[in-house]
């Protein structure tokens, strides 16, 4: 219950005794039953930012859900800055909010606003990427997507792909340097493939998660090596540019490059309809109804998972319901 300081407030808390008084219930009994009242949850969300639609679609999810659930909602995008995401985080804690859930741009350097929020004994959830601590009792749990096993997928999409070549050379577009789908989608991606000398990783690029800096990777990399087989990129966005610098340098993507990408945003899905890309692993940022189920119980004093993982799939060329597929709302 957000502790008010200002004159509205201290008039709120005056007619809040009058009702104590008329009602009977103490104060305590009044402010657990205004936690437990969802109306009442109040919740701090840091977004990084909006790089993507992907991530436009993330916090449209999230502002929806909390309306329907009932929880109020303070929202501040960071603009892809851990500062602004750490002051945030600080003023959330001022406002004595009841949780916090924050999206972490990168996994490293949490730890001391973190241990303002425990000390503040405001619980927070991590949504969509994850942080690096060497204290768990800093957040309470996760709730996003599985990035090793969307890095597994393309992996084995490629090696399906790829069965009869003789080699295969690879260049990666890679999402935010140490954002965790940046890390995990590397390593899953790594792993399938690792023990096959076939394929070789020619370079790897960041692109930053976003489509402009998708096209200049591209375009250096096409500039260096003149026998590419396949592009893996982090994200639809960067793979969006990834495919004008391929097209600019006369070649055909999904031919003559064969393309992996992921998030599965409603741009990717209908570039692999049309055989630009081979290849769309799902990462669905349609996880505000999961947050705000998991911030009313932490609101509540109930425990929660320290996971929980969305449902996804990756879709292919070699799937014959492309044409069935709902809109993606992304
Ligand atoms: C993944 C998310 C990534 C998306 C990008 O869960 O963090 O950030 O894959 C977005 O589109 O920028
Ligand atoms: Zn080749």
């Amino acid at each position: 219950m957000k502790k008010s300081h200002c004159l509205v407030c201290q008039l709120a808390l005056v007619c809040l005794a009058c009702a104590v008084l008329l009602t009977g219930c103490t104060p305590a009994e009044q402010d657990k039953a205004g936690v437990t009242d969802e109306s009442q949850i109040l919740l701090g969300f840091s977004q990084l930012g909006s790089e993507s639609a992907w991530r436009l679609g993330n916090t449209k999810s999230v502002q929806d859900a909390a309306k329907r659930a009932g929880v109020q909602l303070m929202y501040e995008n960071a603009e892809q800055k851990q500062e602004k995401q750490i002051k945030a985080i600080r003023s959330f804690i001022a406002y004595q909010v009841d949780v916090i859930a924050f999206s972490p741009i990168v996994e490293d350097g949490w730890d001391n606003v973190l241990q303002e929020a425990k000390k503040a004994g405001i619980p927070v959830l991590t949504t969509d990427r994850r942080i690096n601590t060497a204290d768990d009792s800093l957040f309470v749990g996760f709730v996003g997507s599985d990035f090793y096993e969307e890095g597994r997928r393309a992996g084995r999409f490629v090696l399906q792909k790829m069965v009869d070549a003789q080699h295969v050379n690879i260049v990666e577009i890679s999402g935010t340097i140490d954002s965790t789908p940046m890390r995990q989608r590397a390593a899953g991606f790594r792993e399938v493939l690792a023990g096959d000398d076939r394929f070789i990783i020619l370079e790897s690029v960041s692109g930053d998660f976003l489509r402009s800096k998708g096209k200049e990777c591209m375009q250096e990399l096409l500039s260096r090596y003149d026998d590419i087989d396949i592009l893996y990129s982090h994200n639809d966005a960067m793979t969006l540019g990834a495919i004008e610098a391929i097209e600019e340098a006369g070649l055909t993507p999904g031919k003559d490059i064969v393309i992996v990408t992921v998030d599965g945003e409603q741009a990717a899905i209908d570039l692999l309809k049309a055989g630009k890309i081979n290849c769309v692993v799902e990462c669905t940022p349609l996880i505000g109804d999961m947050i705000m189920e998991l911030a009313k119980k932490l609101a509540a004093g109930e425990s929660i998972p320290r996971n929980t993982y969305s449902e996804e799939r990756s879709f292919t060329e070699f799937d014959t319901d492309l044409d069935s597929l709902p809109p993606r709302g992304y």
